[in-house]
């Protein structure tokens, strides 16, 4: 960064090996705020050979759990001790909020935390086979090579998702982050080193992806892929894998409902949607952005809800007054307007925003007004396309299979949101929706404990939780025969 080599590879900080170099640009105010170095795909397949080296020549799959729990335990350590400075990298680097972004510092401490206590209790699964000679237990071994591939959102946290339990589990891996949003991992590498993970067992390179992708993903010697991101490139890597068999894991984001029913809390209702769409200008995976309200509240909800977006106080991160922060990129927010004149054209009701804040003091940035669109319905590409910005549409119903039925009218199954004071009620929509994570009278909570994924072409795999660590297993069943006898199946 500024000079210093950024990529980690076989050990060895290193410049690009073309010299190449890329700006980071601070979304908040568009000035530069760091220059890093921009890997070639000779360097990201030099990555890849380094870690396929350490797996099958190293120490680290065979170093006892208790190290490897004790590791993870000391990253988790130097996190809290950097937490300061790394939050207000991710800040700069993102445009969040700062609180936002010592939370996410907190959550990435708490998944390494998880994975150390976890895979210190997981233990071999003996298998009565009938036969009291025989031994036969099914055992996890490391899967082997990961490509660990994470997106511009949450930039550590997502990447904390896979290096944590991937070290757990005894595997290498080559990382990459988002070539918008590098800072924080390149900062938590060095913390890697510092808590003494072996040299190659984690491997750094950043840079486009469409430059790196081949040599990450379109590589034999990697036996497992973790993607997340847009689901465009989610499906390019899953082809590219499928010819070499390469096991893929996918987090594509997701189209989540919010459903709203009368009889629920009212305020925690308003507030809860308003945050679940607006936190961090709603470039979050699992963002409320179908407002499913039921027909007789929704005049008075949606207006409460346009009052209350007006107030939010959009700013540059770095402010303690800004309650959202800009959007991660000039491209980006091209994006989302693009996305906000399609509703607009599909003939959505324009309730508020929809335009570019007109306070000069943000025109350098890449800010957006909350949006909120009303007389939505599931025709419209708003309703069924991402657009990971801060727009809410509004659908309303009638009854209990009506919500349902629109809660899960979606091609994706991320996150779902559904809200009433009938706890019966709450158990049978609950169950009814396809989705990941359904939240009953809440929203955007998780824990390193419990599983996040998606249904449908949100994803496929797991992160967080035993499954979160079994994607970084393969499992081995062994039947040890302690009296062997011929099997006198041929007599001849
Ligand atoms: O993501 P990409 P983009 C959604 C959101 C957003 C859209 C596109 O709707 O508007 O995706 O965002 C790397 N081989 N999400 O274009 O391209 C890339 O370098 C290998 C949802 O920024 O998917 C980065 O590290 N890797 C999401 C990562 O993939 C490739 C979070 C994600 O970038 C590659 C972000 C290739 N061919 C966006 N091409 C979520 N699920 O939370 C790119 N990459």
């Amino acid at each position: 960064m500024n000079g210093e080599p950024d990529l980690c590879i076989g050990g060895q900080w290193r410049h690009a090996s073309d010299g190449g170099t890329r700006e980071i640009i601070n979304p908040a105010d568009g000035s530069i705020t760091a220059v890093v170095d921009e890997a070639t795909s000779d360097d990201a397949r030099a990555a890849v050979a380094a870690a396929r080296n350490a797996f099958d020549d190293g120490a680290w799959p065979e170093t006892p759990v208790a190290e490897r729990a004790a590791l993870l335990d000391r990253i988790a350590d130097l996190l809290q001790r950097d937490k300061e400075a790394l939050a207000s990298l991710e800040t700069r680097d993102t445009g969040k909020t700062l609180v936002e972004s010592r939370i996410d510092i907190d959550d990435v401490t708490s998944v390494f935390r998880f994975y150390s206590r976890l895979v210190g209790v997981e233990s071999d699964r003996l298998v009565d086979v009938g036969d009291p000679a025989v031994i036969s237990r099914v055992v996890r071994e490391p899967i082997g090579v990961c490509v660990l591939i994470a997106p511009w959102n949450y930039p550590l946290l997502q990447m904390s998702w896979k290096i944590a339990p991937a070290l757990a589990a005894g595997c290498t891996m080559v990382a990459k982050p988002s070539e918008v949003t590098p800072l924080t991992t390149i900062a938590f590498m060095h913390l890697l080193d510092e808590a003494g993970v072996p040299p190659s067992v984690v491997n750094l390179v950043q840079g486009s992806g469409a430059v790196l992708g081949a040599a990450l993903t379109d590589n034999p010697d990697v036996d497992f892929i973790s993607f997340t991101g847009g689901l465009a490139t989610g499906r390019t890597i899953a082809k590219v894998a499928a010819e070499h068999v390469t096991k893929v894991a996918v987090e594509l984001g997701g189209k989540n409902p919010h459903i709203v029913f009368a009889d629920a809390d009212w305020d925690s209702a308003v507030d809860h949607v308003l945050t679940g769409v607006f936190l961090h200008s709603g470039q979050v995976c699992s963002a409320g952005t179908r407002l499913i309200v039921e027909e007789q509240i929704a005049d008075d909800f949606v207006a409460e809800l346009a009052a209350r977006a007006e107030k939010i106080r959009i700013g540059d991160g770095m402010n303690p007054a800004s309650e959202t922060g800009p959007l991660v990129s000039e491209q980006h927010r091209a994006k989302v307007e693009a996305h906000v004149q399609q509703g607009i054209s599909d003939g959505a009701k324009l309730v508020i925003g929809g335009a570019r804040p007109s306070d000069p003091a943000l025109a350098k940035g890449s800010f957006y007004l909350p949006t909120i669109f009303d007389r939505c319905d599931r025709s419209m590409r708003i309703v069924q396309e991402e657009t990971f910005g801060p727009i809410l549409t509004v659908e309303r119903f009638t009854t209990e299979a009506e919500a349902i039925a629109l809660g899960n009218d979606t091609e994706y199954g991320l996150a779902a949101g559904v809200r009433t004071s009938d706890p019966a009620r709450g158990e049978r929509v609950v169950r009814a929706l396809r989705h990941g994570t359904v939240w009953l009278n809440d929203f955007g909570y998780y824990t390193a404990a419990a599983e996040w994924g998606g249904f449908g072409k949100s994803g496929n795999g797991r992160e967080l939780g035993p499954t979160g660590l079994a994607e970084y297993q393969e499992i081995k069943h062994i039947w040890h025969n302690t009296a062997p006898q011929p099997a006198g199946w041929f007599k001849g």
